[in-house]
């Protein structure tokens, strides 16, 4: 007898803050397209996210043209899978405000996107900065995802999904999907060219410590000669080669290729000619992906409409799960 299984659901969304950069294509967006056709999949640019941050308004508009455009560009197919903004739909802000009651303040005081976050913009810790997990927990549970394509940075934010979920179940009844990362082998925390100590981000003040997905080739290979490495000039993955272990992790991204592998096509040779590889490697990858973000990003009417589209989509899937969350608490849903 044949069998018509229900194809489980995928969620994942990118903030719109900048440029992308590999990290976020290795850590996220690359597999957002392979992800497609075994799933059914639902995509966002998060851009309540983004305003945790002060954002000028002329250039978050754009940065969300753009954003989305690339995030096209990466393969996402629009006959498949939704992409919308997440701004778009409301229900993320009234989902976000219900699971805030249902998360304890100790809880997000231990998250260290907040903590790095804080650090960093110590003039604006907002509250919207420590509440971020409850809004992401509502993008995900509001869809009731199986699955969250992530880099590794966002596994304690979907581990604290994972709990918000859980309690809401049982104080209530099942009404969330516990969800469950998927976090890729290669690329899941791309490390920055001038600290790889510390994770590769878009919105880094050092332009030579990211390549972004729309860097020109010699930009790109440029930035990677610049990389911070040691002095030992081997191709060898070890500890205390952090350096080194960051471009051999990129390269192995890119071309799925092994560290075993890596050190003996590079044994004998020196960093140089090893950065120029990683550069090349990186820049032929990015290629079509810019070929096709032009092409995308020159049509804003086109886009609007994906826009609009979109979030009607999102909408209609959305809006069932808050009027499920509005009966078990209570609340008068007429
Ligand atoms: P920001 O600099 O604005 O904080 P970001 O560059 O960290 O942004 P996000 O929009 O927060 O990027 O992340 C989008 C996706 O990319 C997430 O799934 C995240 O885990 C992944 N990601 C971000 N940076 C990296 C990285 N350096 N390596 C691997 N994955 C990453
Ligand atoms: N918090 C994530 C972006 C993000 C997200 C989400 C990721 C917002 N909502 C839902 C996966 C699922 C970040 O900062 N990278």
């Amino acid at each position: 007898m044949e069998t018509t299984e229900k194809k489980k659901r995928v969620l994942s969304m990118v903030q719109p803050t900048g440029t992308f950069t590999i990290g976020n294509y290795f850590g996220a967006l690359k597999n957002f397209a392979a992800l497609q056709d075994e799933y059914e999949c639902v995509y966002a640019m998060a851009d309540l996210h983004a305003i945790t941050v002060r954002q000028e308004p002329k250039q978050l508009r754009e940065n969300v043209y753009k954003s989305y455009a690339l995030t096209l560009a990466c393969g996402i197919d629009l006959d498949k899978s939704i992409l919308f903004l997440q701004s778009q739909v409301p229900e993320h802000s009234q989902l976000a405000w219900i699971l805030n009651c249902y998360t304890q303040f100790g809880e997000l005081s231990r998250m260290t996107q907040f903590k790095d976050k804080s650090a960093k913009h110590a003039d604006n810790i907002n509250a919207g900065l420590f509440t971020y997990p409850c809004l992401m927990a509502a993008d995900i549970l509001l869809y009731q995802a199986d699955y969250v394509p992530i880099g590794a940075d966002q596994k304690q934010h979907l581990e604290l999904t994972r709990n918000i979920a859980e309690r809401f179940n049982g104080v209530y009844s099942p009404t969330f999907t516990v969800p469950d990362g998927i976090i890729p082998k290669n690329g899941a925390r791309v490390m920055s060219l001038a600290d790889p100590t510390k994770k590769m981000s878009k919105s880094d003040d050092n332009v030579n410590s990211f390549i972004t997905l729309l860097d020109p080739r010699d930009t790109i290979i440029k930035k990677f000669k610049r990389a911070v490495t040691d002095s030992e000039a081997c191709v060898r993955f070890a500890e205390g080669k952090d350096g080194i272990n960051n471009l051999m992790g990129i390269y192995s991204a890119a071309t799925g290729k092994t560290m075993e592998e890596i050190e003996a096509e590079f044994a004998g040779k020196g960093y140089g000619d090893f950065k120029v590889a990683v550069g090349e490697t990186v820049a032929d990858v990015l290629a079509p992906i810019q070929e096709k973000f032009a092409e995308l990003y020159a049509d804003k009417k086109y886009l609007e409409k994906c826009f609009a589209e979109n979030a009607e989509k999102a909408h209609y899937i959305a809006r069932k799960t808050v009027s499920k969350v509005m009966r078990k608490i209570g609340y008068i849903n007429l």
